[in-house]
Formats: structure tokens, C-alpha cells, sequence
């Protein structure tokens, strides 16, 4: 079986302990690879290697980054097939979703900012002949990205894109529920010439390896994507030490349907916001409001489409649902539904695990889950579940659905689903949110600012936006 190895100073190295971490596929309940058990010795030679880098890979031309980062995502897509594969195998969901998602959001990402490096500009003013300003915009140096397990070369390729691009030297930590694809990523840097130290990847427990980022002196920056309770631990170890924050964190979306909407279209994207990676998206909308006189009929017609969907083994064309990431993740999902019916829900379909025949027997499968008669404030509408289980219920007014969207302590991404576009206007701007999508979810344009508010993180991601983050302006005042 496979031993995942580092990848520290352009070489595949195992780690100091010498000792390695069981890799479980989730589709199959067993262990398929080894993961590096590394701790904070890694990261300080992981660290060493990107500070002895740093100087040379800011003096590389932005162009010449470029070509690099462009190499890369070429050989991404060149390799794709396997990524697929290795993503599903690693994380449970299904390969025609890594296939269609996951891997050519993967190159897309690296491909942006390559690109968006070379019109990232600065600014200057005028002093009416007293003197002239100008900003540069200098890279930090080395700085630390740390990605989840449930999009992850999407999120870590997210990361470490704009820091690579802006001249930063990187530490990296991928989750170690899901570190397959960033291994066969570093096979690719290696390909692609990345010089030796620009990127670093180091494997192992958060607790241990990410926390080693954290808390280095010299890790200038930590970008981050995983829980909020995590996010916190992080923001308690790193804000005394000034660094930089970037968070991406959990969330609550709610999902807003007007009887005016669309509604084959609303019911369609729908199942996607709803189910899609089995829920395991921050920006899944696990909160579903319809307005009263619509209510009944897509609810009917949304639990008829959610029970045709097939749970199966994820490398199979046909499953829709595949297997949640690990047995822990699957029984905090079941421990959600069991709450639900305490909390007076009534679970209209699924909820329930799914043992599948065959060589899935042992893997982490749920049905896909809907639960009607809570009420908003209760704890199964309040807290992250990140699995595929909705809640739905009816409105009468637009107060009352805002009230009910914005009650949580999450604000990531809301969708609204109405055909009246001053409504949408209206009520879009009063949603406490990062994100709203209006008649349509998960359109995603990398220009754009992306980030929650409240317990949903602190910062923006995306577009130039990340090229700030990672980035440090010194304003120059030149006398006249
Ligand atoms: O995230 P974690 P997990 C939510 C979702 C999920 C929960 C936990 O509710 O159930 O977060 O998921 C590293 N110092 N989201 O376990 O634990 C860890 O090794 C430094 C939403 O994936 O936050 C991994 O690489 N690093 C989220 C990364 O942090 C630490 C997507 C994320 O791990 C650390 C995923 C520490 N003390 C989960 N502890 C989203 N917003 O997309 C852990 N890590």
C-alpha cells in the first residue's frame, strides 16, 4: 500500500518519526494508504526550505511564476483521470463529481491567478506637486495555507494559488482525512520544475502539524478552511503573534424559494445545494424555506426526487450519493437526526445509514435526509451539520423568512429563488451573508470576493482580493 510521503526543499521525503497514520477509503470502511504522522521537526524543515527560497522566488519575474503555475495546471488536467479517481477513492464522493468538480476547479484555480498575477497593479496619488505616492505590494515571504477534507485539491489549490503567484514561499498542510490528491499534486510540482522550497507540503494531524504552522514565529500568515470551532483555536494561537488571518469556516445557508420562483428550475438546483459531495459544502443550503403556497407542492416534489436518488458506491456512474468522509463525520450526521426527533421534527424521508452489498458493505453511506416540523430556532437549524440533511419549512412574509435566514451565528451563502428582481435586490442586500446566489447556486466567478461573515470566517478569498491577503503594501512618498 501506498506511504504518502512529504514533500520539503522539491523532494518526496517521509517523516522524521519515521511513523505513518492509517488512510481509510470511506466507500469501503478500510484502510487503502498511509499517511506521514509528521510533526512540528517537519514543519521547521519544511519552514527552512521555503525561507531559503523565498528571496529567489520573489526576484522571479511574475511571468516566470506564471509559466510555472501554468505548467502545473496543464499537467493537472494532463493527469486528470487519475485525480479523479484518487479524489474519490480518498474522500467518499463520487467520481463523476471529482471528475466534473473537484479536479477541473483544481487547474482552473492555479490557472487564474497564474494569469491574474500579471495585471495585479497598485496605486498611486498626486500631491499637487508636493510629492507623489506609490504602493508596492511586496509578498510576505512564508506563509502557511491549511485545507479541509471535503473539496481538497479544490480548497488547497484555492489556497496556495494566490500565495504562490504573489512570490510567498509556502507551507502547506492538507487534511489528513483526505491527503491523497495533494501527494499526487507534489509528484506533479516536481514535473512541472517548481523550484525546490517555493511549496511545501507536510501531512499529519491538525492538532500536531497545523498547529506547528500556527504557532511558528516565522510563518507570517496562516490561511485557513475548516471548522469555526478550529478556525477559533487557530485565530486564539495566531492574533497575539499579529499574523495575518484568512478564515474560511462553517455554515447554516438558507435556501429562500418565492412562490414566485422558477419552480422546476428552484427544484432542481435544489437537489444539488442540498445533496451535492453528500452535503460536505460549506456553502450547501442545509436551511430550505418555501413560501406557503408553494410549500406542499415542492415539498412533495422534492422528497419524490430525493428518495430516486441512488447511494452507491461512488466510482459506480449511476450513484448520485456516495459515501460520507469518515466513520466519526457519519455519526455526528446521524447523531443530527436523531436530535431532529427530539426536537419535534418529523424526518419525511431518509435518515437512516445505508449498508450497500458487496464491497461497499463496510462504508460510510447515509440517506439523503429531509426533515420538515422544526422550528427555526432549534439546535438542528442552528448548528453546521455537513451531511446530506436538509430541513424545510413554510413562510408567509419576507420578514419572517429573514428573520429566519439570519438567525444563526453563520453567514456564508444564501440562495433566493424569486422571478420579481427588485424583491431580489431588496431582500439580497438585507441577508447577513458573504454570498447570495439568486436563481441559480455555486456560480462561481474566482474574481469575485469569497468569505462569510459572523462565525463564517474572517477575510475574502478570490481574485485580487487573495493577492491582498497575501501580500504586504509599503506606501512610498517621494518629495518634490
Ligand atoms: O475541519 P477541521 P474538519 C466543518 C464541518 C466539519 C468540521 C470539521 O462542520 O464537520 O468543520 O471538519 C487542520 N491547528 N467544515 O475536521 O478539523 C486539519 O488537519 C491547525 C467546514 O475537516 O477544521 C485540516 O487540515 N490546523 C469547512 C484543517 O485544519 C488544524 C470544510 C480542517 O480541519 C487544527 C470542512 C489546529 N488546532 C469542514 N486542527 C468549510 N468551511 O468548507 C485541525 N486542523
Amino acid at each position: 500500500m501506498t506511504h504518502i510521503q512529504n514533500y520539503i526543499n522539491g523532494a518526496l521525503v517521509a517523516p522524521k518519526s519515521g511513523e505513518y497514520l492509517d488512510n481509510y477509503n470511506p466507500a469501503k470502511g478500510e484502510v487503502y494508504s498511509y499517511i506521514p504522522d509528521s510533526n512540528s521537526e517537519d514543519i521547521e524543515s519544511a519552514y527552512s526550505a521555503a525561507e531559503g527560497a523565498k528571496e529567489m522566488w520573489a526576484a522571479t519575474s511574475k511571468q516566470e511564476r506564471s509559466d510555472i503555475m501554468m505548467r502545473l495546471a496543464q499537467l493537472i488536467d494532463d493527469n486528470a483521470k487519475e485525480l479523479a479517481l484518487a479524489e474519490s477513492i480518498d474522500n467518499g464522493k463520487t467520481v463523476k463529481l471529482a471528475s466534473h468538480v473537484d479536479i477541473p476547479r483544481a487547474s482552473s484555480n492555479i490557472r487564474f491567478f497564474a494569469t491574474a498575477i500579471l495585471h495585479y497593479a497598485s496605486e498611486s496619488h498626486d500631491m499637487d506637486g508636493i510629492a507623489i505616492n506609490y504602493t508596492l505590494r511586496k509578498p510576505i515571504g512564508v506563509v502557511g495555507c491549511i485545507s479541509p477534507w471535503n473539496l481538497p485539491l479544490y480548497l488547497f489549490t484555492w489556497k496556495i494559488a494566490p500565495a504562490l503567484a504573489s512570490g510567498n514561499c509556502v507551507v502547506a498542510k492538507p487534511s489528513e482525512v483526505t491527503p491523497m490528491t495533494a501527494y499526487l499534486f507534489s509528484k506533479l510540482c516536481i514535473e512541472a520544475g517548481m523550484p525546490a522550497g517555493v511549496l511545501n507540503i507536510v501531512h499529519g494531524l491538525g492538532a500536531k502539524v497545523g498547529a506547528a504552522i500556527t504557532v511558528h514565529p516565522k510563518i507570517k500568515a496562516i490561511s485557513f478552511t475548516g471548522g469555526t470551532a478550529t478556525g477559533k483555536s487557530i485565530a486564539a494561537v495566531a492574533a497575539p503573534m499579529f499574523k495575518k488571518l484568512s478564515l474560511e469556516l462553517g455554515g447554516k445557508n438558507p435556501n429562500i424559494i418565492f412562490a414566485d420562483c422558477d419552480f422546476d428550475k428552484a427544484l432542481k438546483t435544489t437537489m444539488a445545494s442540498s445533496f451535492a459531495n453528500q452535503g460536505q459544502i460549506c456553502l450547501c443550503g442545509s436551511r430550505i424555506f418555501v413560501e406557503r403556497p408553494i410549500y406542499e407542492k415542492f415539498r412533495d416534489a422534492f422528497v419524490a426526487k430525493t428518495k430516486a436518488m441512488k447511494v452507491g458506491n461512488p466510482l459506480d456512474k449511476e450513484t448520485s450519493i456516495g459515501a460520507t468522509v469518515s466513520k466519526e463525520h457519519k455519526a455526528k450526521i446521524l447523531s443530527y437526526v436523531e436530535l431532529a426527533k427530539e426536537e419535534g421534527g418529523t424526518i419525511l424521508t431518509g435518515g437512516k445509514e445505508v449498508i450497500l452489498e458487496g464491497e461497499c458493505a463496510n462504508g460510510y453511506f447515509i440517506e439523503p435526509t429531509i426533515i420538515e416540523g422544526l422550528s427555526f430556532d432549534c439546535r438542528v437549524n442552528q448548528e453546521e451539520i455537513f451531511g446530506p440533511v436538509v430541513t424545510i419549512m413554510p413562510f408567509d412574509t419576507e420578514e419572517e423568512v429573514l428573520g429566519y435566514a439570519n438567525s444563526t451565528e453563520y453567514g456564508l451563502a444564501a440562495t433566493v429563488w424569486t422571478e420579481n428582481i427588485t424583491r431580489a435586490n431588496r431582500f439580497g442586500a438585507k441577508l447577513e451573508s458573504g454570498i447570495v446566489w439568486v436563481n441559480c447556486w455555486l456560480v462561481r466567478d474566482l474574481r469575485t470576493p469569497f468569505g462569510g461573515v459572523k462565525n463564517s470566517g474572517v477575510g475574502r478569498e478570490g481574485g485580487f482580493h487573495a493577492f491582498n491577503f497575501f501580500t504586504e503594501p509599503t506606501n512610498v512618498c517621494i518629495g518634490l
